[in-house]
């Protein structure tokens, strides 16, 4: 039964409903635009939580609290420079304050406030959006990097653990050994074993010591940054269920691969996936000012590997959820979750024949 119109009542203060639209294409959560017809705030968002994915809500708005708290403490001191626009979406009650609203089903929902005049991008719309982007990821990171880790509880047990997804990849693939494999599941397969020794890359530096875990925000791809609708740039970034300590690395991967691919990770033409350095070199010129503030020499010397690995990892994954019939990122076809593990695929080679031009452009960040 659908309950989002209950679930919005708990959370609306003033007002009626007018609507309640979907919002965005997370592959995890379900997400609602609720727009109210009077009072000073007239939209909030809404979100049902895929409680088997995030199998503790409680700990995903608990870590909210906690770094959106740190994070306006830290702007109160040092407000965004010329005049910049930096927000935090707040996390709104019910009428019995309580920052969750369970549903006769047993769903999790919970409300978040919509950041007005801004808006976001599936795919990044040239250099200078690419370095609002930038700017933006390292704004989070400085903002957050005093906080320690240990006020962070975790929220998704092995997320970015690329060992972890491969042993998963293997219990999966061992099942459906029986099952005829199409030549591009055979290219998935065969791409996955060329770079099994290499995928504790990241791992390994952290178990060594050279890498440290900070807070970090765990999925910032293009479109969970917000820009102003009127001036372009970043004004913060959304979609705040994956902080959790981690790797920065984790992070920068993830954008770069997010941003760099001008196709955008649902393109059907997956043969033709290109990493424009140009676009990385924009975000990295975005993030570096702010990075300056916290990265140590380790953590530039890792960089390119955590591009080249965060692609990996999530051609990986969606390769594994395939096989696995879907049972973790939605899909509208049975193929779905296969053509979006060869886009990743694809950008992986691209990033590995341009290797040393993505280097250069990342050793200039210093
Ligand atoms: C998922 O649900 P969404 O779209 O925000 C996934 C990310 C992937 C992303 C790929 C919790 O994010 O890790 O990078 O899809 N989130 C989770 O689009 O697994
Ligand atoms: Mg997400």
């Amino acid at each position: 039964m659908d309950h989002s119109a209950a679930a919005a009542e708990q959370f609306k203060h003033r007002g009626e409903i007018s609507t309640i639209q979907a919002l965005g294409n997370g592959n995890i959560n379900d997400t609602f635009l609720v727009t109210l017809d009077a009072g000073n705030e007239r939209h909030f968002v809404l979100q049902r939580i895929n409680t088997h994915v995030f199998r503790h809500p409680d700990r995903v708005m608990r870590n909210i609290r906690t770094f959106t708290e740190h994070m306006q403490e830290r702007l109160k001191c040092e407000p965004p420079a010329g005049g910049r626009r930096w927000e935090v979406p707040r996390v709104l009650l019910t009428g019995e304050t309580r920052d969750h609203w369970i549903d006769p089903d047993g769903s999790f929902w919970r409300a978040i406030s919509f950041i007005h005049c801004t808006r976001s991008f599936d795919t990044v719309q040239g250099s200078s959006h690419a370095e609002e982007v930038g700017h933006a990821l390292g704004m989070f990171h400085r903002l957050l990097s005093d906080l320690p880790i240990a006020r962070l509880l975790d929220t998704l047990e092995g997320f970015h653990i690329t060992p972890r997804y491969l042993h998963h990849y293997d219990s999966v693939l061992i099942r459906g050994d029986s099952v005829k494999r199409s030549p591009e599941m055979e290219y998935c397969v065969r791409f996955v074993e060329e770079r099994r020794a290499w995928a504790g890359v990241l791992e390994n530096a952290k178990a060594r010591g050279s890498l440290l875990l900070r807070p970090i925000h765990g999925d910032p791809k293009v479109n969970n940054v917000l820009v102003d609708s009127q001036s372009g740039q970043a004004v913060g970034i959304i979609d705040l269920d994956t902080v959790k300590p981690g790797l920065v690395h984790y992070d920068l991967g993830d954008c770069l691969r997010s941003c760099c691919n001008p196709s955008g990770e649902e393109t059907e033409s997956w043969e033709g996936v290109q990493f424009q350095p140009d676009l990385c070199r924009a975000i990295l010129k975005g993030y570096a000012p702010q990075g300056k503030a916290f990265l140590s020499g380790a953590d530039y010397a890792y960089f390119y590997e955590a591009v080249r690995l965060i692609a990996f990892e999530l051609g990986l994954r969606f390769f594994t959820d395939y096989l696995e019939g879907n049972v973790y990122f939605k899909a509208c076809h049975a193929e779905h979750n296969l053509n979006r593990a060869l886009v990743q695929f694809k950008l992986v080679e691209s990033i590995e024949a341009q290797a040393p031009s993505i280097r250069s452009i990342i050793g200039d960040m210093r």
